[in-house]
């Protein structure tokens, strides 16, 4: 756990209790500080309680009557990413006492002064993020550096073991940061910082979609002068992406970097983004000094991340891809690219059977369209389908599933060999799923169960 002497003595309000707020109550009790929390639900409070039953002081921090807090004599209200602060009142609260709205890594960002010498990197973007973050790491180890890997990826910092380094041999500490972290954080400085690209997400959070990539752009603005910022080349442009970086920052375009090797030899980054997410990785580990050799090897040996295009099961010559985590059609769009159609007994044929939908980002799938010829047919789920079977029906064939099991059903029966059942929803999973990661796996189970040995029948086994 990090621990720092910079919240010694001092008074934090912690709203949420799950992964972030459960690791910052750890670091900032460690730390001597004194600890005001809460969570809507019972069973994080009651756990971090348990973990914590002498030091912590459970406080309304909801805002509702009759124990409304108040917030003056907090050094800063720590809110855990997902609490909505564009319409959360603690936030209306927090502003009206003078009380900082930070978060998890901001906390960090102070922490940071009683750590051994070492550097970050900030991976930011509406996607590819835990992609470029875990190959980043990954390339540093190649290289025998230490890493951290950690963040919006899935683990809170503060929870993790803190490097050791000195001035000559530092670790690093590689973080992916969403832009809800990014706006609870004020003095991140990242030796290197990435901005991979950006398309609409997330709008339920922000006024308009420049509010949202400001959101993002803040990143660059928290660098010290001669940081190294790596930005999308159209994401620069288009957007301002550097507007608040520091005067003369270096920066590096994602789409200018040399890669060593052939993209064939990397078994997990198949497709266009992915060789813009090993750009990425690659300018910046560059930057810090990993050779030509081990980023060829690297690249190589590194193994994908569950829920991102992960192959499941292959069976009677289908190939089942959950790609659960492309929650919005950007990302959803190089999933159907990544099939293109393959030359069968009556010319070229689309072999993709795409099950799409869930609780959608918009009211369209535009970014998907220009790979609509590579799907033999589509299977509409969850909130958005009746939606996505409108847009897509006289496109391609849709057969209205709206639960995960009828699609995969109908998928099997529908599929024949050379074909790919793939799960790229295009939409968030939160109208049937707890997350990405339960709707993944959801699929993983259900394409075990009709492909199996145990299995009734069906096309594809
Ligand atoms: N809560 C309240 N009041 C509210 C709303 C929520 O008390 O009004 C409580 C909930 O009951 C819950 C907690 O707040 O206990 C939820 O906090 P959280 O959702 O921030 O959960 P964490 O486990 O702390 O996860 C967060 C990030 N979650 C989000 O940004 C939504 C995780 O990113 C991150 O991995 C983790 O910190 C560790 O750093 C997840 C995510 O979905 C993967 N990120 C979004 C994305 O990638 O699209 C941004
Ligand atoms: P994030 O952490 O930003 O959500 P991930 O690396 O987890 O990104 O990938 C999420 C989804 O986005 C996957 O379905 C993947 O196929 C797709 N994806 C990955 N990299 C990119 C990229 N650079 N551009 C567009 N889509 C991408």
């Amino acid at each position: 756990m990090i621990v720092s002497a910079a919240f010694s003595g001092k008074r934090y309000a912690v709203l949420g209790l799950a992964r972030s707020g459960q690791a910052s109550v750890a670091t900032l009790l460690a730390s001597g500080a004194a600890v005001t929390a809460w969570d809507a639900r019972e069973e994080p409070r009651a756990a971090t309680l348990a973990a914590h039953s002498a030091a912590f002081v459970a406080g309304r921090l909801d805002m509702a009557d009759p124990c409304t807090l108040d917030l003056a004599p907090y050094t800063a209200l720590v809110v855990s990413p997902g609490i909505p602060i564009n319409r959360h009142p603690v936030a209306e609260a927090a502003r009206a006492a003078g009380v900082p709205l930070i978060c998890d890594i901001e906390l960090f960002a102070e922490a940071r002064r009683d750590l051994p010498p070492h550097r970050v990197i900030g991976i930011t973007g509406t996607n590819g993020k835990s992609t470029t973050t875990a190959l980043t790491g990954h390339l540093l180890r190649c290289a025998g550096i230490p890493a951290r890997v950690s963040g919006n990826i899935g683990r809170p910092i503060l929870g993790e073991v803190p490097l050791v380094g000195d001035a000559r041999k530092q670790g690093v500490y590689v973080l992916e940061l969403s832009s809800f972290q990014i706006d609870l954080t004020q003095r991140l400085d990242c030796d290197v910082a990435m901005l991979l690209n950006l398309s609409p997400d997330h709008l339920d959070r922000y006024d308009s979609y420049a509010a949202y990539v400001d959101s993002k752009a803040r990143l660059f603005g928290m660098q010290a002068a001669g940081h190294l910022a790596i930005v999308d080349y159209h994401a620069a442009i288009d957007e301002e992406a550097l507007r608040y970086a520091p005067p003369g920052q270096p920066f590096a375009f994602i789409d200018g970097v040399e890669l060593p090797g052939d993209q064939a030899d990397w078994p997990s980054l198949p497709g266009p983004h992915n060789r813009a997410n090993a750009a990425a990785a690659v300018a910046a580990v560059r930057h810090l000094g990993v050779s030509e050799a081990v980023i060829e090897t690297g690249l190589k040996s590194f193994r994908g991340l569950p829920h991102r295009m992960e192959t499941v099961a292959e069976a009677g010559g289908v190939l089942f891809v959950n790609d659960s985590k492309a929650t919005n059609p950007a990302s959803a769009a190089p999933a159907l690219a990544a099939f293109p159609p393959r030359a069968g007994d009556s010319g070229r044929r689309a072999r993709i059977h795409w099950i799409v939908g869930g609780l959608p980002k918009g009211d369209d799938l535009d970014e998907c369209a220009p790979f609509f010829a590579h799907v033999a047919a589509a299977y509409t789920i969850g909130d958005a389908g009746p939606r996505f079977a409108e847009l897509l029906e006289g496109v391609m064939p849709v057969t209205r599933s709206e639960m995960l099991v009828e699609a995969v059903r109908a998928a099997i029966a529908a599929a024949r060999p050379g074909d790919v059942v793939l799960l790229s929803p295009a939409c968030a999973s939160f109208d049937q799923f707890r997350d990405y990661e339960a709707r993944g796996l959801a699929f993983g189970q259900i394409v075990a169960a009709l492909t199996g040995p145990d299995k009734a029948g069906g096309g594809a086994g």
